[in-house]
């Protein structure tokens, strides 16, 4: 296919000899479509329903097809041949020829039809700066389909398609270019669903015929433009030069997305979920989501949006969001812009995470009541991947939101990047296609045309609940900020648009022209409107924030982290009783479940350990934690790469039936009817999309427990954005909180550089204002107490856990019923565990975290050593200096030693090192510095060589028992590129 595509039906197909017989073979199909030969079957299978109209038409019209064309009537079933020798090949004679012609007209009319659907858009008119040369496509020509220009005037029957009985050729051509080549140009011919085609077909073939504007609702359209238009110009005249990314050249958006809004209120929308980049942003807060101006002025003063008593860095005023109740005919729908970073699309799938959770909240299965309204730029919609991450939740049934509506201000510019530059596609959507989404590229200096494509849009996302895009060509008035020089790489183009004149200007002049205002009234509503900000530009220096809105709606009840909260105690522990409820429940399947024998084992044993109390391993503290919080009313929703199963099979979350594959989960099934929902998704096989999506709905819905597990804590570097900009930081920057946990596979295990880390060192390097907690943890029972903490508490902080791998098996790490059950809570810090020495013998004290603990455990043992003691840091961050200060304190005569498996640029030691420092000081206790045993320096995580593998951490367990200290390589004394064990 080249760029403009073309047919897979051949026009030759369709002239010449053969020609006469079509209609005869079409009568054939119709009764049978295996009796006529496979090209011509597709041929009409191609034409769908237009062609049972026809059909329908041509026979009302007493056409008679020859009883030779009939094949099958008289029990022949063998297919015609269009070669000229089958049966249909006897020419008809006198009326039945003619009308066998006007059948032939018919067709090669549809089949014109039909390419002007597929292709009109491609010579529609779409750029208000008309920059590209559009070329005429062949498929459009009526030469093409059999025509010539001797048959413009014509007569054609046409039984109904384009709304029309009978036309001529020149009426059916004007017709179609009206319709698809104006200033819309409709893609919708990737979609396979008939039904989502014929909707599209039958409304844009309809409503040609009927104006799509009355009077007020041109003038409803004129005044969005001069409040778009006016709100830019006072701004460029206020802060001139002051960055605002301004809509100047799209400002058709407003008029747009406010009818998205009526359309969809009417339709039965309550809230919609906004996520947008910084073009034309500060427009929609004001003019579509009201935003007092004065507010806004006050920010542009260098103000807080915030009272002074809320702390927080803050953020730039084209990063932050609002919510707003909006109302059009007694129909109330309440809107949120997500607040978002720099990095352009990034916040998508956090707005699809946030409109899933309320979905849920609201019980709105149909999904008809909550939206997601993505607005895009051009070069951002074609260049990010995470659009195409995002396309791909859109049927999928843990993520599916219903359908978004994505608009994409298509001002034909990326900075200084033209989309020649920028992408492959013809169209920066093309993307799009993946899901079937219709996409209406309008003209934006047509506002008209962009409303009728919102109202189109919406009506289509609320009918079947897909995806669907609408792509505003339009331009950009500015340079890519106000202080920028756009004719330093485009001067034709700007040249081009110095001369061009506004869309308010121009649909004031359609209106003035069609009569429904005078200019001077057109002039006094742009005055109204400056008057009108002006007066608010007066009394934004005295505006002050009355209060953050971070703590409403679903966080009614929630506080803010208290300076002592980290110190608290939390009460996780459960009764004896509910434990073994819910773990007797994780054992039973109902009769008749074929269940695996492999997982028959597995339940056996999990059973034994609820019976005796003992011996619960990591899985099932896990699987505890969910089934209590369920218990007790609080949802839990896990999705990650094949965590039903868990990347481990420790998980088993959902039971298989090995004879049907039917799934029984037993965590909904404690208390059927009785318990909150425990939802486990397998994810796509993404990171950031997927992420961000949880991200978001944790964002909506502080009562879930929610949860993101990496397949491997490595591959979490896939969603470093949403890591960065959202999690750790969204707090800070947005005052909005988030209770996601993060499940991170980690630990030294000699599988290789992409299977051991989950890069612990950089969570911990984002760590500062108590932004979220950071675990290492080593035992079931903890691991149960840190998730229900999670929801236990009065405030929501992120929470990322470095995960195990072998110890999901290993006979050690296990826990007690009694280490969950009532009076049993999290533990920050883990003292010595065994019987050693008495404190005051003991001479060293290993420090450690997670998984390494189990290897310094077994050398001790085999080693006979007695006086050195393990203590674990299980939480790393808010950093627990007091509760470890009062471990150490016991080991007066001991040094201090800090032990991780992870290379010293890794791990924890950097974040460490000074901490334990300050934590020594001040405690009676001979050390005065840790001292570091542990990999060197590297570049890469692990090892790939399980010998080398072995060998290092022998050695490291080695250096932290036995090795006297000042024997012990320290990291970063000595620069080695080598980086040899010894040489450091
Ligand atoms: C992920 C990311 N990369 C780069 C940038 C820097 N940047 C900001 S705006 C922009 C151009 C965006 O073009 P487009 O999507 O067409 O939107 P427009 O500014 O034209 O409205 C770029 C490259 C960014 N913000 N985010």
């Amino acid at each position: 296919m080249d760029r403009k595509g073309t047919s897979n039906v051949d026009a030759s197909f369709l002239t010449g000899s053969n020609a006469v017989f079509i209609g005869e073979l079409y009568a054939a199909y119709l009764k049978n479509p295996a009796s006529v030969d496979a090209s011509w079957a597709s041929f009409f299978q191609d034409m769908g329903d237009d062609a049972q109209d026809l059909l329908n038409e041509l026979s009302g019209a007493s056409w008679a097809p020859s009883d030779a064309t009939i094949i099958g009537a008289a029990g022949d079933a063998a297919p015609a041949k269009a070669d000229g020798k089958s049966k249909a090949a006897a020419a008809p004679a006198g009326d039945s020829a003619a009308i066998l012609k006007q059948a032939e007209d018919s067709i090669h009319a549809l089949q014109l039809i039909r390419a002007y659907r597929a292709r009109g858009h491609q010579v529609a008119v779409l750029d208000p700066l008309a920059l590209g040369k559009k070329e005429s496509h062949p498929e459009l020509d009526h030469k093409t389909h059999g025509f010539t220009d001797a048959d413009l005037d014509r007569e054609i029957v046409l039984g109904g398609v384009l709304n029309m009985q009978k036309a001529t050729l020149r009426q059916i051509i004007d017709a179609c270019r009206q319709t698809y080549c104006g200033t819309i140009g409709v893609e919708f011919h990737h979609i396979q669903h008939p039904k989502h085609r014929d909707w599209l077909v039958k409304r844009f073939e309809k409503d040609r015929l009927e104006p799509a504007f009355s009077k007020e609702g041109k003038k409803a359209i004129l005044e969005r433009l001069t409040e778009a238009e006016g709100f830019e110009k006072f701004l460029g005249i206020k802060y001139t030069g002051t960055k605002r990314f301004g809509l100047d050249g799209g400002e058709a958006t407003i008029p747009a997305l406010e009818q998205v809004i009526k359309r969809g209120g009417q339709l039965g929308l309550k809230q919609v979920v906004i996520g947008m980049a910084h073009r034309g942003r500060l427009n929609v807060l004001v003019n579509l989501m009201h935003k007092p101006f004065s507010a806004l002025f006050s920010e542009f003063q260098g103000n807080s949006p915030n009272p002074e008593s809320v702390e927080g860095s803050g953020d730039v005023k084209y990063h932050l969001g609002t919510s707003a109740d909006r109302e059009f005919d007694g129909n109330v729908v309440h809107l949120s812009l997500t607040a978002n970073p720099s990095h352009l699309e990034v916040v998508d799938p956090v707005v699809l995470g946030k409109v899933r959770a309320k979905q849920e909240q609201m019980g709105d299965t149909g999904r008809k009541q909550v939206m997601g309204l993505l607005i895009h730029g051009d070069a951002a919609f074609a260049g990010q991947g995470i659009i195409a991450e995002c396309f791909g939740f859109s049927q999928i049934e843990g993520y599916t939101t219903g359908g978004t509506l994505h608009f994409v201000i298509n001002n034909q510019i990326g900075f200084t990047t033209t989309p020649r530059y920028s992408r492959s596609g013809l169209y920066c959507t093309d993307i799009a296609k993946m899901v079937e989404a219709p996409i209406f590229h309008v003209n934006g200096d047509d506002p008209e045309a962009v409303v009728y494509c919102a109202r189109l849009a919406m009506e289509f996302r609320q009918e079947f609940g897909i995806d669907v895009v609408i792509d505003m060509v339009c331009y950009r008035r500015f340079g890519h900020n106000e202080g920028d020089e756009p004719k330093f790489t485009q001067p034709l183009m700007y040249k081009k648009i110095e001369g061009h004149i506004s869309t308010r200007t121009i649909y004031a002049k359609q209106l003035v022209d069609e009569g429904v205002f005078t200019q001077a009234e057109a002039d006094a509503m742009m005055a109204r409107f400056m008057h009108m900000m002006e007066a608010d530009f007066e009394s934004a220096s005295s505006f002050k924030p009355n209060k953050a809105d971070w703590l409403e709606g679903a966080w009614k009840g929630l506080a803010q982290m208290g300076e002592e909260e980290e110190y608290r105690d939390d009460k996780t522990g459960v009764s004896t009783d509910l434990l073994k409820e819910v773990g007797l429940a994780l054992c039973t399947v109902p009769d008749g479940v074929a269940v695996n024998p492999k997982i028959s084992r597995q339940l056996k044993s999990k059973k034994e350990s609820i019976e005796t109390g003992k011996d619960i391993d990591w899985a099932t503290a896990e699987a505890l934690a969910y089934g209590t919080l369920c218990v007790e009313g609080t949802p839990v929703r896990l999705s990650g790469q094949d965590c039903g199963r868990g990347t481990f099979s420790q998980r088993q979350s959902v039971i298989i039936d090995q004879n049907t594959e039917n799934r029984f989960q037993p965590l909904n099934n404690i208390r059927p009817g009785k318990q909150a929902h425990y939802e486990v998704i397998d994810s796509p096989l993404s990171e950031l999309s997927v992420l961000g999506f949880e991200y978001g709905y944790s964002l909506a819905d502080p009562n879930t427990l929610v949860l993101w597990e990496a397949q491997f804590g490595d591959f979490s570097n896939g969603a470093q954005m949403i890591i960065d900009q959202f999690v750790n930081s969204g707090e800070s920057k947005w005052l909005r909180l988030s209770g996601l946990v993060m499940l991170l596979p980690h630990g030294y295990e000699g599988q290789g550089p992409e299977h051991s880390s989950a890069r612990m060192e950089r969570y911990l390097q984002l760590s500062a204002q108590d932004n979220w907690q950071v675990c290492n943890l080593t035992t079931p029972a903890n691991y149960f107490h840190a998730l229900r903490r999670q929801m236990r508490r009065n405030f929501r902080k992120p929470l990322v856990i470095m995960t195990p791998k072998s110890l999901l098996r290993h006979k050690r790490c296990v826990s007690t019923l009694a280490d969950m059950a009532e009076q049993s809570s999290f533990q920050r810090v883990y003292g010595e565990a065994e019987k050693i020495a008495a404190p005051a013998k003991v001479r060293r004290v290993v420090v450690c975290t997670g998984k390494v603990y189990y290897d310094l455990l077994q050398v001790r043992e085999e080693k006979g050593i007695d006086d050195v003691a393990i203590v674990r840091v299980e939480q790393l961050y808010p950093w627990p200096k007091e509760t470890l200060g009062r471990e150490l304190a016991k080991y007066k005569n001991a040094e201090v030693i800090w032990c991780q498996e992870e290379p010293a640029n890794m791990g924890s030691w950097t974040f460490i090192d000074r901490r334990l420092e300050y934590a020594l000081d001040g405690i009676d206790i001979k050390a005065k510095r840790p001292v570091y045993a542990g990999r060197p320096p590297a570049a890469s995580p692990a090892t790939g060589l399980m010998k080398n593998h072995v060998r290092e951490q022998n050695q490291l367990c080695e250096w932290a028992l036995l090795t006297p200290v000042d024997q012990i390589p320290q990291p970063f004394r000595r620069i080695s590129r080598v980086g040899k064990m010894a040489a450091e």
